[in-house]
């Protein structure tokens, strides 16, 4: 049975390479300069280790087979990553990876899957990202990670060359999403043809999104004993909070129910992989970069048992004596 876990193991992605806009590689210096480590070690009781940035090849490589741009470049970063989340998850760790475009869930996804095949998936997205390279009219793979994970979809893939390392094991029947809006029309038809349970934020407006979530952890894992994944793109919360990214939509999430949404997450025990993707600090002012970053910090604070309570002194019971 699976124990809360007060280790974390943190890993910067600087890759941008599965969209089309500079500065998503500069997030992770970005969020650690603005005190990433510093604010993780501060909460309660955790134990918190830097495994460094993953190297991602920078050769300037323009090839666009099949409509996936620079295929050999996500690849190669995504198997390294892939090995560094499951050598943190070895470690008895939670691995906590600041991206980088979201094409760097296949990665996280992959290094997880490998060493626990019960986990199950929250994708936390404004976008469904399970577009094929037969359905995609970007042919950004951020766009794709949810695609190439899952094995139901294998068959709707051509052969992918560099892909060789990656396997897609994962069941979509361990995938629901929540934040939801913005949705193309393949995509809307595998998630219901797989039955995904997904909360759209029509479904978060009308319950809420405690019960939303509530409700995504029963569906996935009735019995409460599976580990969970968190890939939570930054354009899930609405764009007034989160302005700097990629594709930002408006009537997103607020700070506060993506803050609620980790809280409730963080509270299973069982979180084990959480992905913070999509903040570009190259986009909008200093005000936006900002108020993004900080929104960004205050979600991974808070799935990993940062308490609005705040925390007791350690080990004291009373107020100091005059
Ligand atoms: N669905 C679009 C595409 O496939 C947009 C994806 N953009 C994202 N996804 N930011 O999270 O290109
Ligand atoms: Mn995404
Ligand atoms: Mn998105
Ligand atoms: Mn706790």
């Amino acid at each position: 049975n699976l124990k809360p876990l007060n280790r974390v193991g943190v890993i910067g992605v600087p890759f941008e390479k599965g969209q089309k806009k500079y500065g998503v590689s500069i997030a992770p210096a970005a969020v650690r300069a603005a005190g990433l480590i510093d604010e993780l070690k501060e909460i309660d009781g955790l134990d918190v280790k830097d495994f460094g940035d993953i190297e991602t090849s920078s050769c300037e490589n323009n090839v666009n087979v099949n409509n996936m741009n620079h295929l050999p470049l996500v690849s190669a970063c995504n198997k390294n990553l892939s090995e560094r989340v499951s050598h943190v998850l070895k470690d008895g760790r939670i691995a906590v990876t600041v991206g980088g475009d979201h094409s760097i869930g296949v990665g996280t996804v992959d290094g997880h899957y490998n060493v626990n095949e019960d986990m199950i998936l929250i994708w936390v997205d404004a976008h469904a990202d399970i577009n094929t390279n037969k359905t995609s009219e970007s042919g950004s793979v951020h766009g794709m990670p949810v695609a190439l994970l899952v094995r139901e979809l294998s068959d709707y893939w051509p052969y992918l060359p560099t892909m060789d390392w990656q396997v897609p094991r994962f069941s979509i029947k361990n995938l629901g999403y929540i934040g939801l809006r913005s949705v193309d029309k393949y995509e809307r038809l595998a998630i219901e043809k797989y039955n995904v349970p997904t909360f759209t934020m029509e479904d978060v407006d009308l319950h809420g999104v405690e019960k939303s979530i509530t409700h995504l952890l029963k569906v996935l894992d009735p019995e409460n004993r599976k580990p969970i994944h968190v890939s939570f793109d930054i354009d899930s919360l609405d764009a007034l909070e989160a302005p700097s990214t990629g594709t930002p939509v408006r009537g997103g999430l607020t700070l506060r129910e993506a803050i609620k949404l980790m809280e409730i997450i963080h509270a299973t025990g069982r979180l084990r992989a959480i992905d913070l993707v999509e903040i570009n600090p190259a986009i909008g002012n200093e005000n936006d970069r900002k108020r993004t970053i900080e929104a960004g910090l205050c979600v991974l604070k808070a799935a990993l048992g940062f308490s609005r309570k705040g925390s007791p002194p350690k080990g004291i019971t009373d107020l100091p004596i005059q």
